[in-house]
């Protein structure tokens, strides 16, 4: 009797326990896949780690430095402590390890957990902190949160894994537009942030257009002073004032001086994110032409023209000495301010009509016999290529600086924005490419079409889905990687921003980062519906739900 009891109490503690059991590693086997992008190589561990004030940290190499540093502020906001040092831990570790035989790729890193011990190895800095952004999205949401907690959690479940993981691109872009809807600086560094937390590393930086000149610039202080202010009482009350959606009746300005641009420089840094500032020339020049028109415009010229988006006379002319001066200088500016590899000089959609009647661009046709429009454009990018070569920097344009077939330096790089056609064409040609195709990475565009979603109507409507079915192909040294573009036409205020960026971004990143054959569409929506929207909520981010 007592034999048979006992008997049927253990069976029924080990039936209970079996059962915990699997619901325990059901849970954990469903958390760890929650990574967005999707790590090339994941595999389950035993248990899991608890992180707490009791924790040590320890790293062999300053590389991880800033890793740390993300980490530690996220745990002194939402658990209000950062983990204390220790070369001999008794208890809990992580541990930044230094493996340059091991870890082969740049930017790369392996993750390890287990019960006692969370280790991360990479070569360098951003390896590091993709070490840690992807421990951190295997941690609560909550840590996520932009402000102090009001509970501040003392513990974290961190479950057992075992990650190997590197980029499939080196260039992973985001490019904001701050020149038709100017953006704070407490945005900017926002909106940084977040791309560092999907592993995107270059921020391209849109700095100048028709409607605005948005960075100083000390040898030109009119560029701000008047380029920067558009609206009734300015000399810039053009048609896509001060949006093309927006009231026509409110002026709008806004630029950032060094000193901003220093610091967003340097919080880019620390977040592995490069950034490529953007100066858009010859055209979509408008604000820098009204501020210094004797420099910039010939007198004499009497040409008459439209931008396609309808701005009259927003061509900075080629055949004036004066502004390759003011564009050296400019440039040496930007290259001071930005000390990253390249320099964005647009070249998109020269206006047809621009500088035909121009006395000084017939002249410079004649000397140089030069036969075309076209050819004007290749003399002026040759110009400034020279120009760039001088500081050091690199040149990237968009496709159409290439339709010329210009003689430039080989290792410039081009976006191909109007199909992924073009782009591969290029690729062919060994020139190297960014796709940046409008019709999968434009996110000024509607997600849907309905007359009720913010966004551009021009082109196709670019859904999630849509956005992670692109494939950027083919395989080749020359295409460089992918970027999506936000252009601010529509972008009125930091909400709208928001959800155009969010969550189309999760697709952008995953398609930059993963490799193909580790890309599906219905775990991708499960990761970004379930953990993915809670990091953005935790963030108060105002993304697209579903529907
Ligand atoms: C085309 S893409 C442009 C931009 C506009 C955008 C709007 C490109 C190089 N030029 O000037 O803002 O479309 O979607």
């Amino acid at each position: 009797m007592f034999f048979s009891k006992s008997l049927a109490i253990n069976f029924g503690l080990s039936i209970v326990a079996l059962f915990v059991l699997a619901l325990s590693s059901a849970a954990a086997q469903s958390s760890i896949n929650v990574i967005i992008p999707k790590p090339q190589k994941l595999k389950q561990g035993k248990g899991i780690f608890l992180l707490d004030r009791q924790t040590r940290y320890l790293a062999d190499t300053p590389l991880s430095n800033d890793a740390l540093r993300y980490l530690q502020r996220q745990l002194q906001l939402t658990s209000g402590y950062t983990l204390q040092e220790s070369p001999s831990p008794k208890k809990h570790i992580l541990a930044f390890h230094y493996a340059p035989q091991k870890i082969k790729k740049p930017e790369a890193y392996h993750l390890h957990i287990d019960k006692k011990k969370i280790l991360i190895e990479a070569r360098d800095r951003a390896g590091f902190f993709y070490g840690v952004i992807t421990l951190m999205q295997l941690m609560d949401p909550s840590i996520w949160q932009q402000k102090a907690a009001a509970v501040q959690k003392q513990c974290w479940q961190i479950p057992a894994c075992m990650i190997e993981d590197y980029p499939r691109f080196r260039w992973r872009g985001m490019m904001l537009d701050c020149s038709r809807n100017f953006f704070s600086k407490a945005y900017v560094k926002k909106f940084i942030d977040r791309m560092a937390q999907q592993k995107l590393n270059r921020f391209h930086w849109h700095l100048t257009d028709d409607e605005g000149w948005r960075i100083q610039i000390r040898r030109y202080p009119l560029l701000t002073k008047i380029g920067a202010k558009r609206g009734p009482g300015t000399k810039l009350p053009f048609s896509t004032y001060p949006a093309m959606r927006g009231p026509k009746n409110r002026p709008q300005s806004g630029h950032y001086c060094q000193q901003d641009i220093r610091e967003i420089v340097a919080y880019a840094r620390a977040r592995a994110i490069e950034i490529l500032p953007e100066i858009d020339l010859p055209g979509h020049a408008k604000a820098a032409v009204i501020s210094y028109p004797r420099l910039l415009q010939d007198p004499q010229d009497r040409s008459r023209y439209r931008s396609v988006q309808r701005v009259s006379n927003n061509t900075i002319n080629p055949g004036m000495e004066s502004s390759y001066l003011f564009l050296e200088n400019v440039i040496a500016e930007v290259a001071a301010l930005f000390p990253f590899g390249s320099i964005h000089l647009g070249g998109d959609e020269i206006p047809r009509g621009a500088w035909q009647k121009s006395p000084a661009v017939r002249k410079l046709m004649q000397q140089k016999g030069l036969k075309t429009t076209k050819a004007v454009q290749n003399y002026f990018f040759g110009r400034m290529d020279k120009i760039l070569a001088r500081h050091h920097r690199q040149m990237i344009a968009w496709q159409e600086v290439l339709e010329g077939r210009p003689k430039l330096r080989k290792d410039n790089i081009f976006m191909a924005w109007k199909s992924p056609k073009a782009g591969i064409k290029a690729i062919k040609n060994r020139r190297n490419i960014i796709m940046a195709p409008v019709a999968f990475l434009y996110f000024d565009q509607q997600y849907i079409r309905n007359k009720k979603e913010p966004g551009h109507t021009w082109s196709t409507p670019v859904s999630l889905q849509k956005a992670y079915s692109y494939r950027p192909a083919p395989h080749s040294p020359y295409l460089r990687g992918v970027e999506a573009c936000l252009w601010s036409e529509t972008l009125l205020n930091e909400q709208i921003a928001d959800y155009l960026a969010w969550p189309r971004s999760f697709a952008l990143a995953e398609l930059a980062w993963t490799e193909p054959a580790h890309r599906n569409w219905d775990d991708f929506k499960k990761r970004v519906y379930g953990k993915g929207v809670q990091r953005l909520k935790a963030q108060q981010i105002h993304y697209r739900r579903p529907r």
